[in-house]
């Protein structure tokens, strides 16, 4: 194991001489966001410390097997807290209005894996090429010798597992796979937490996905492929947000496709983009910057200003030169040769 970071030590010692810990995560939170937060309280808590695991928005429900004792809710008296632990999110804007209701805290540490992190706290212990936060937060623990019992491991296990898209996306590294091994070892029931993560999606949920196969639409020779979600196709097919997570992969996996893009206007004229990318030479945590996001080359998002169709042309616009640029890199690669 490598020595540990000094940033680690320096966390290490702030959560261990503090008594009241908010651990907290991004809007509309994924298996990351939620593994992480609830392995790291649960390790907290065991050490005796009070722990809050505080998100704007609610669990998903196919993760409330992760939280049987309803730890992830609002705190009740008050918001004062001796630390603020915010997880795998990358900027303070990505915490939605809960940024302004945690600043009352003695320290602020932010752990993350996103490039684009923009080291919002009083320590950032930031590494953009770990697969997911919750490999960080297994490290952190073996650094630390606090105990992995088999409710933590799932919580992780679960954390890493979704945000490799089980183990397929490029940030999978041979101790990604050393760490689920361990994982396994310390009590992982594999059979139970994918059949909770992955085999349980309410009909709610496919009936959107059907709406987006419906209606999605390929440009640029179809390397491009996007939809837009409205009001409509969660009325009609009775979905809520978060059943939207994940549709833009059934997109990204038709074999010519090498950017997808879903689209949703969250308020009147602000639109949420996502972006997944196929090719390393095409990152779109580049493009989505462009529009004051960010995320991993791979997967990023971005919350733009502006009428549907002028967000529209704006992001397709700034994928086309996206595409080309890769081209170029490609035949100068082939030039190289
Ligand atoms: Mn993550």
């Amino acid at each position: 194991m490598t020595s540990i970071p000094e940033e680690v030590n320096h966390i290490l010692r702030i959560l261990e001489d503090s008594k009241t810990i908010c651990v907290t995560g991004h809007v509309l939170p994924d298996g990351d966001c939620i593994g992480s937060q609830l392995a790291l309280a649960y390790a907290l808590k065991s050490l005796g410390k009070k722990v809050y695991c505080w998100n704007v928005d609610e669990i998903p429900d196919k993760l409330v097997f992760l939280d049987p004792e309803s730890c992830m809710r609002k705190p009740r008296n008050g918001c004062s807290f001796d630390v603020v632990v915010s997880l795998d999110c990358a900027s303070f804007e990505r915490l939605g209005p809960l940024g302004d209701k945690i600043l009352n805290h003695k320290q602020f540490i932010n752990i993350d894996h996103h490039e684009s992190n923009t080291r919002y706290a009083d320590i950032n212990w930031v590494v953009g090429n770990a697969s997911s936060t919750g490999e960080l937060i297994f490290q952190l623990m073996q650094w630390a010798r606090w105990e992995v019992t088999p409710k933590i491991a799932a919580c992780l296990f679960t954390a890493i597992s979704t945000d490799t898209g089980s183990f397929q996306y490029r940030g999978t590294t041979p101790e990604t796979f050393e760490m689920a091994g361990k994982l396994l070892e310390f009590g992982v029931d594999l059979e139970d937490v994918c059949e909770e993560v992955y085999q349980s999606y309410p009909i709610a949920r496919i009936k959107l996905l059907r709406q987006v196969l419906n209606n999605f639409k390929l440009a640029e020779d179809n390397k491009i492929a996007y939809y837009w979600l409205k009001p409509s196709d969660y009325s009609r097919s009775g979905a809520e947000r978060e059943d939207s997570e994940g549709l833009i992969d059934h997109i990204r996996a038709i074999a010519p496709v090498v950017v997808a893009v879903q689209f949703e206007e969250s308020a009147p004229e602000v639109v949420r983009v996502c972006m997944r990318s196929k090719n390393p030479n095409v990152d779109v945590s580049e493009v989505a910057r462009l529009f004051g996001g960010g995320g991993h080359r791979g997967a990023s998002g971005a919350t733009i200003q502006g009428t549907r169709l002028s967000v529209q042309r704006k992001v397709m616009k700034a994928l086309r030169l996206a595409l080309k640029e890769a081209r170029k890199q490609k035949k100068s690669f082939q030039n190289d040769k």
